[in-house]
């Protein structure tokens, strides 16, 4: 992407400040350009030699910032996969907390850009790009101005500018939440909490605390949603709720007094002197299984404290939630084959992620693998009685094959391409309606640039084969 191809926040409060850039990939490289259109002396940097020559093109001015005396810079934006923290502090990092220069991430540019304009932040392990994309569905067909982005792949530099009346839908990831300096949030969406990317936060307990950092709200906030099916969030909620605005507990496993909660199939909003009865998700084919049950109640609890419980509104809510489209490589239908399903979840970068689409598939062809989280595959041992072969791929192969061993048939595939054709061509002599799920419970990094460009060689691969049958 150019980096100029869109940049309608106006950023003029930075001018004439010198700031540090460190990583100029998907986030960076816009941010630095954006803040050098609007006169902020600009400082940039990228280990990579590559991304270097990709900014130089467009114009920036690079600078080691690993050989350049900090003072006098006045803010150094990180790029959020760059470590803070843990494992260890980037060297430049460490230069720029010793000169007491302030570190932060796009989304906190963004928040001092545009002070006025409304921001939904939603964080949460897993489920969040789903419930992002569909708080941002859900108004847009409201007709309110809503933009959604973050952390779902739209930099928030590259957002159109929101201004008063508009509304921003922020997926926001832990190392975000850890770059973000001022009260940002007018609603704060937690949907789970459960281990992940603890190497980046040294312990459970600073992944939990970068999480609790979506309540850094505004003095306007409208109160905040917190699923509460895990007992971090079940604390978490304990202590909000005695807060003065609205906290609503959402549940996609039990019904919650003066929530919203999923039962039998059915949303329930408990809110009002009677139950209501929204709409049943057993109906929603895009939005298929048990994790997203909890989405759709965080998306529709959110919404609704917007619409402050206008009921003729919300009637509108629950029929959008049916015209979702769903979201590329979360449990994506890519193809439909003789009764077998073809499913794109390359989102799915851990094994609880991976959990969610096994649960609510049976007959699976699986493939799986890649760079390996702790733990790999053991948490998913329930699951194996449902699948028919597993196909493995990356890094990950052998250490997932000594889990399989004598419970699930497997074959090492080595790469995506191979296993794809692999499982179509047993999927093609199976009697029985069956499912080819990518679902790797790993990240991508072994062998590709991001879990989008995995998805998308499934997604052609599939469709090189067996054209488009959808
Ligand atoms: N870099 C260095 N030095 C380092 C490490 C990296 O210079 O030591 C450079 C790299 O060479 C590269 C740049 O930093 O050019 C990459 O920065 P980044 O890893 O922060 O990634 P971006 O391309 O800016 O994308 C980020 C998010 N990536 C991460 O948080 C890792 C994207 O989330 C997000 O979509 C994008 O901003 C837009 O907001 C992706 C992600 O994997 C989807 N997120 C994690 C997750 O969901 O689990 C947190």
């Amino acid at each position: 992407m150019k980096a100029e191809s869109k940049l309608d926040i106006n950023l003029s409060t930075f001018n004439g400040k010198t700031i540090a850039v460190l990583g100029l990939g998907k986030s960076g490289l816009p941010a630095a350009y954006a803040l050098k259109k609007f006169g902020a002396n600009i400082l940039a940097w990228d280990d990579d030699v590559y991304q270097r020559d990709a900014a130089k093109k467009q114009g920036l001015p690079l600078v080691d910032l690993n050989n350049i005396d900090m003072k006098g810079v006045s803010l150094m934006l990180l790029s959020p996969g760059i470590p803070l923290a843990h494992p260890s502090p980037h060297p430049v990092v460490n230069k720029a907390k010793m000169a007491g220069c302030e570190i932060v991430c796009d989304i906190e540019i963004l928040a001092r850009a545009e002070p006025n304009a409304f921001f939904i932040g939603i964080t949460g392990t897993n489920g969040k790009s789903t419930t992002t994309a569909l708080i941002g569905h859900l108004l847009n067909k409201l007709g309110k101005k809503a933009v959604i982005g973050g952390n779902i792949g739209k930099p928030a530099l590259t957002l159109s500018s929101m201004g008063e009346n508009g509304i921003y839908v922020l997926e926001l990831s832990s190392y975000q939440l850890e770059l973000i300096s001022s009260p940002t949030f007018n609603l704060s969406v937690l949907l789970n909490i459960s281990p992940d990317h603890i190497d980046r936060h040294g312990s459970m307990e600073g992944y939990i605390s970068a999480k609790r950092r979506i309540f850094s709200q505004k003095s306007k906030t409208i109160g905040a949603v917190i699923g509460v099916d895990d007992s971090i969030c079940r604390d978490i909620h304990r202590n909000l709720s005695k807060a003065e605005k609205p906290v609503i507990a959402i549940s996609a496993e039990r019904p919650i007094c003066n929530g919203v909660y999923v039962e039998n199939g059915w949303l329930i909003d408990d809110r009002y002197k009677s139950k209501c009865r929204i709409i049943d998700l057993s109906k929603v084919e895009r939005l298929p299984g048990l994790h997203n049950a909890q989405n759709t109640a965080a998306a529709y609890a959110a919404v609704s404290l917007i619409l402050n419980k206008n009921a003729a509104k919300l009637r509108e809510v629950a029929d959008s939630i049916s015209d979702f489209p769903g979201l590329e490589h979360r449990q994506e239908l890519v193809a439909i084959t003789n009764g077998c399903r073809f499913i794109n979840d390359s989102k799915a970068t851990n094994a609880n992620a991976t959990a969610r689409a096994l649960e609510c598939n049976n007959n699976i062809i699986w493939i799986a693998g890649g760079r390996a989280k702790e733990g790999g595959i053991e948490e998913l041992n329930s699951y194996f009685s449902k699948i028919l072969h597993v196909f493995l791929i990356g890094e990950s192969a052998n250490e997932f094959a000594q889990t399989l061993e004598g419970k699930a048939p497997y074959t090492i595939s080595i790469d995506l391409i191979k296993a794809t054709e692999n499982a179509i061509e047993l999927a093609i002599k199976e009697d029985k309606p069956c499912v080819v799920l990518l679902s790797p419970a790993c990240s991508s990094f072994d062998q590709f640039p991001d879990f989008e460009a995995r998805g998308k060689t499934f997604r052609d691969t599939v469709k090189n084969i067996l054209g488009n049958r959808l």
